[in-house]
């Protein structure tokens, strides 16, 4: 039975002390709209860069936490899944948000409609040198040694890590970091042609995708570099608003 709720879904916020534009904007989000909701989706890339949950003594982090924490007040269930910034954000950070972990995919029953829940960097199967570059990183001896480091050796390889990506992101045509229509395909078809969501290209659309006859849809969410955006859906439907 569809419940009569509505669900949000917002990814790529990347949040740090640097950018206070859409942490002002964030937490008037999580105030004013999610607060309404039966349940908040954050499809990764919800920081910058999040080098290991000992960096949740920093009070920007830790108060984004506890922002996240006083959904629970509200009835509100929270989700957090990992983005290529933040995969490293453990256990500690989704006990002090009240979060459940999202494995990524992550097939749901989104008010009885099946849809798929994704970051989108693993569908981006044309850029080789990322999935080599995810490949190394998500493997748990590479994050436990990693780990290992002290925090402040870790944050200076995760700055040497994003100036390296913007300069290899110069160089890349733009169709290879969007997703494979292919892997698309494949995705949808593997979890019986639900309706899929995902981040992490910052092209917000709907999409339609015809698989095997089946009519499904993908909506891509915005990323809040300038101002915010969000996936609203219910039984009816999924639609998607901006935020000023
Ligand atoms: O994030 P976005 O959209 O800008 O770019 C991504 C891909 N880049 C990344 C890297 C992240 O931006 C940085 C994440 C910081 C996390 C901190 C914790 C872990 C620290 C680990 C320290 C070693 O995901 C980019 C894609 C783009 O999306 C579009 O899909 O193209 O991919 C790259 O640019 C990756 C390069 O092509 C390959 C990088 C090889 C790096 C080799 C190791 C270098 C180590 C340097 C540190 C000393
Ligand atoms: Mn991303």
């Amino acid at each position: 039975m569809p419940s009569a709720g509505h669900s949000l879904f917002i990814a790529d916020l990347h949040l740090s002390p640097a950018l206070p534009r859409a942490n002002i904007l964030f937490k008037q989000f999580l105030r004013d709209v999610a607060t309404r909701a039966e349940a908040l989706y954050i499809l990764g890339d919800l920081f910058e860069a999040w080098v290991g949950d000992d960096d949740l003594d920093l009070p920007f982090h830790l108060k984004i936490a506890q922002a996240l924490a006083e959904l629970q007040r509200h009835g509100v269930r929270l989700h957090i899944m990992h983005g290529n910034r933040d995969f490293l954000l453990g256990e500690r950070f989704l006990r002090a948000a009240g979060a459940m972990p999202l494995s990524d995919p992550r097939l749901i029953d989104l008010h009885g409609q099946p849809t798929l829940l994704a970051h989108g960097d693993a569908l981006c199967t044309d850029d080789l040198k990322y999935q080599a570059f995810r490949q190394q990183v998500r493997d748990p001896a590479w994050q436990a040694a990693f780990l290992a480091k002290p925090l402040a050796e870790r944050r200076l390889m995760a700055q040497a890590l994003r100036e390296q990506s913007e300069q290899e992101k110069s160089g890349k045509a733009m169709a290879i970091m969007d997703v494979n229509a292919d892997a698309v395909a494949e995705a949808l078809r593997a979890h019986g042609y639900p309706r899929l969501i995902h981040g992490h290209t910052h092209r917000p659309a709907r999409h339609v995708h015809e698989v095997d006859g089946h009519a499904c849809e993908r909506w891509v969410l915005p990323d809040w570099y300038e101002g915010g955006g969000y996936l609203r859906c219910d039984a009816q439907g999924c639609a998607a608003l901006t935020l000023d």
